[in-house]
């Protein structure tokens, strides 16, 4: 380990233990988690916002789990980066419900600040003396969601976990691009959000966590919502004026995905510094969203 790793994942145990309700919490989920399949443990979906402005945190939480011997699993974004390229480029954004309107043009941009996010992430671990492996193809066999609205952006059709197997296996932490290949070989612009709603639906994990860079639904006063029951709380919730596009589309995410999964589950949205603290603690940390 070197010192600045060292010195990382000192400061977020101190961080982790001074939140704790009791040291005895934290056993009990490294136990839990140990037990688990290494494919079940945890999905953790990263916004290209945390990629941005929270790589630091983001780096040192991810370590400090490989640390403790767990691999979490990770997809990640690019939106704002995307937002800056493409209009550098005098691409004029355009999207349709929340998805980005992709011309061949735009794809060639979209393509390479993928790339260039994932390897940034993978190399900052990388520099923390974390194993970490770069997948930016191969895991999302996608369709064109409807090439005449979109052009090419992407439906994931199937989830190959054969390149994730292999970096769990070698106990490096998968770090997934959403992009998505047709059968024939066609790259295509995918959602974050929609890939890592895909992938969770295949692995069934413990643990779904969204790092964003408010670290969790905010109220009309720009508070973090403690925790929503979408089975009551869901129509009221949609019905808010203050509720933005953005965060409109992920609550509707959520809601698609848990209603696709098992009763007891769960997703959690968080930010990078307190991803400990919402793995470890009774309490959690950001928004817990249920059904
Ligand atoms: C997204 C992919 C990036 C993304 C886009 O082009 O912005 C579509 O809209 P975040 O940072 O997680 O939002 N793709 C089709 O989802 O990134």
């Amino acid at each position: 380990m070197n010192d600045a790793r060292d010195i990382q994942t000192r400061q977020t145990i101190v961080r982790l233990l001074s939140s704790m309700a009791s040291a005895k919490e934290i056993s009990q989920y490294l136990k839990r988690f140990s037990q688990l399949d290494a494919k079940r443990f945890a999905v953790v979906k990263v916004g290209g916002a945390v990629l941005r402005d929270d790589l630091e945190a983001l780096t040192s939480s991810l370590a400090f789990l490989q640390d403790v011997g767990l691999t979490p699993i990770v997809i990640h974004g690019a939106g704002p980066q995307l937002d800056e390229e493409l209009s550098a480029a005098g691409i004029v954004k355009k999207t349709v419900d929340g998805l980005r309107v992709t011309s061949p043009e735009a794809l060639a941009i979209v393509r390479r600040v993928f790339h260039a996010q994932n390897l940034k992430l993978v190399e900052a671990l990388q520099a923390f003396d974390a194993r970490a492996t770069s997948i930016v193809s191969g895991v999302f066999e996608a369709d064109y969601l409807d090439r005449d609205t979109y052009g090419l952006v992407g439906e994931v059709k199937k989830v190959d976990l054969a390149p994730i197997e292999a970096s769990l296996r070698a106990g490096s932490i998968p770090v997934i691009a959403s992009l998505g290949e047709t059968a024939g070989g066609q790259i295509l612009n995918v959602n974050a959000d929609f890939a890592a709603n895909e992938l969770v639906q295949v692995l069934q994990p413990y643990k779904i966590v969204f790092l964003t860079g408010t670290g969790g639904l905010l109220d009309d006063q720009g508070r973090v919502i403690d925790s929503i029951n979408l089975s009551t709380e869901y129509e009221h919730l949609m019905a808010q004026p203050w509720i933005n596009g953005g965060m409109r589309v992920k609550i509707e995410q959520i809601k698609d995905l848990l209603d696709k999964l098992p009763l007891t589950s769960s997703v959690s949205i968080t930010k990078p510094s307190e991803l400990a603290k919402e793995l470890f603690t009774h309490k959690g940390s950001g928004t817990l969203v249920r059904r």
